[in-house]
C-alpha cells in the first residue's frame, strides 16, 4: 500500500522532492506513526512523523511542553553519565517555522523525532534476556527523572490509572450499552465486579501520601523500548505522551502487564495465555537493577500485585471500549477490543494464582 502525506504536512519537516518513502509503523494502539526516508545533498536519513491522537489527547500543546521538558532534561542527565544523548533519549524535530509541533486547518496535529538508528522494537519477547534489558531502560528512564519536579508535569490524561475510574467508566458503558453488547460480556462484567474492592489500594496510597510521586511513563509497553540491534541493550525509552506524575507501581506493573503473558494481547485461544514466571523474573530483576535504590520499602512491596492491577485495568478499559463501540483502542477485526479483553482478564487470573512465586522473586532482587 502506498502511503502519501500532503506536502504542506511534510513540507514542513522535510523538503517534499527530498522524500524517498513513507512507511506506517503499526505498532501502537493511538497514534499514526510514520517513518520518513530522505535524500538529501548530505546523504539519506530517516525521520519519525507522528499524528497525536487528540481525542484521547485533549491538550496537545501541554503534551508538548511535557515533552520537551523531559527530553531536554534526560538530555542533560545522560551526557553527565557519560551516554549518548541522539540515542538515549527522543529529539524533536521543529518545523520550518521552528514550532514544536504543527497544526493543521483540520486540526491535526503533527510531530517529527530523530529516527533512531541501529534499534527495533519487539510486539513480544523471545527471550528473558530481552525484558531485563527493557525493564532496565524503563527503570533507568525512573531513575533518571527522580530529580525532575513532578508536579510541574501537565496530567495528559487526567486518572489515566486511577483503577477505581476505570471501573466507574465500565460501569457507565455497561448501563449506556449504546450497541447492545453487554449481554454478551456478563462473565466479564462479573469478574471486575466481584473485585470491586481489590481496586483502590495504590489510588488511596497516593491520596494519603503514603507512596511517593514521581514522574513516571505510564505506557511501559514491551514495544515502547528500542532494543539496540549489537548490544540487545534497550537504548531509548520512547512514546512520551503518557509521561506525568505517578508512581513507580504504574511502570513496573505495567511492563508486567505487557510482557509476561505466553500469548498475544489479543490471543483467543485463552489456553495459550499463561504467566511466564521466567519472563517475569527478568522483569523484576532488570527493573530493580536500576531502581533499587531509589525505591521506598512500600513500593518494593507492592511490586508484585501492581502487575495484577494494571492487567486488570487494562482488562476494563479494553471491555469498556468494546461496549462503547470501539471508540479508543484501534481495532483490526471485528470484537478485536473484546479478545484483548479476554486475554488480558485471563493473565490477571494467572497473575493471582500465582502472587506468592511473584512475590518470592521480587524479593531476591530488592
Ligand atoms: P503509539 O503511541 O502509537 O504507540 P509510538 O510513539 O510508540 O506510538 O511509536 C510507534 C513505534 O514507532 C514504536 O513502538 C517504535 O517501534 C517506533 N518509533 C517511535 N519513535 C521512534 C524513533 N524516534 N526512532 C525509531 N523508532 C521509533
Ligand atoms: C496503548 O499507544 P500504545 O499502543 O503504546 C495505551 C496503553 C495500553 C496499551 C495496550 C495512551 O498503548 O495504556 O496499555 O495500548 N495507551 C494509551 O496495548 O491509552
Ligand atoms: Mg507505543
Amino acid at each position: 500500500m502506498t502511503i502519501s502525506i500532503p506536502d504542506d504536512i511534510l513540507h514542513q519537516f522535510a523538503p517534499a522532492d527530498q522524500v524517498l518513502d513513507i512507511r506506517l509503523c503499526k505498532f501502537g494502539h493511538i497514534n499514526g506513526t510514520y517513518v520518513i526516508r530522505t535524500r538529501s545533498p548530505e546523504g539519506e536519513r530517516q525521520f519519525v512523523l507522528q499524528r497525536i491522537n487528540h481525542h484521547v489527547f485533549r491538550d496537545p500543546e501541554t503534551l508538548m511542553s511535557n515533552i520537551m521538558r523531559v527530553t531536554t532534561f534526560l538530555r542533560q542527565k545522560i551526557m553527565q553519565e557519560g551516554g549518548d544523548p541522539e540515542r538515549e533519549t527522543l529529539t524533536l524535530i521543529p518545523t520550518r517555522e521552528g514550532r514544536l509541533y504543527l497544526t493543521t486547518p483540520d486540526g491535526d496535529y503533527w510531530r517529527g523525532y530523530r529516527f533512531i538508528e541501529g534499534a527495533r522494537s519487539y510486539m513480544q519477547a523471545e527471550r528473558p534476556e530481552q525484558l531485563y534489558q527493557a525493564a532496565r531502560a524503563f527503570g533507568r528512564f525512573l531513575r533518571r527523572l527522580d530529580d525532575f519536579p513532578a508536579e510541574e508535569l501537565h496530567e495528559t490524561i487526567p486518572d489515566f490509572h486511577h483503577t477505581p475510574k476505570r471501573f466507574q467508566a465500565l460501569m457507565q458503558a455497561v448501563e449506556a450499552d449504546p450497541l447492545n453488547r453487554a449481554h454478551e460480556v456478563r462473565d466479564l462484567i462479573a469478574l471486575a465486579q466481584a473485585r470491586v474492592d481489590k481496586l483502590g489500594w495504590i489510588a488511596d496510597a497516593l491520596k494519603r501520601g503514603e507512596l511517593p510521586q514521581r514522574v513516571t511513563h505510564n505506557d511501559t509497553k514491551f514495544n515502547n523500548v528500542l532494543i539496540d540491534d549489537v548490544t540487545g541493550e534497550g537504548v531509548c525509552v520512547v512514546d512520551l505522551d503518557t509521561v506525568m506524575p505517578g508512581t513507580s507501581l504504574y511502570d513496573f506493573g505495567d511492563f508486567v502487564n505487557t510482557a509476561t503473558s505466553t500469548g498475544a494481547e489479543d490471543e483467543r485461544d485463552l489456553a495459550r495465555v499463561n504467566l511466564n514466571l521466567d519472563f517475569f523474573e527478568a522483569i523484576a530483576r532488570g527493573f530493580l537493577h536500576e531502581t533499587r535504590d531509589a525505591l521506598t520499602s512500600l513500593e518494593k512491596e507492592w511490586l508484585p500485585l501492581s502487575g495484577w492491577l494494571i492487567t486488570f485495568e487494562l482488562a476494563m478499559r479494553f471491555l469498556t471500549d468494546h461496549i462503547n463501540g470501539d471508540r479508543y483502542f484501534r481495532i483490526h477485526r471485528p470484537n478485536h477490543n473484546l479478545d484483548r479483553a479476554r486475554s488480558k482478564f485471563k493473565l490477571a487470573a494467572e497473575m493471582e494464582a500465582h502472587q506468592d512465586d511473584m512475590a518470592r522473586i521480587v524479593a531476591r532482587y530488592c
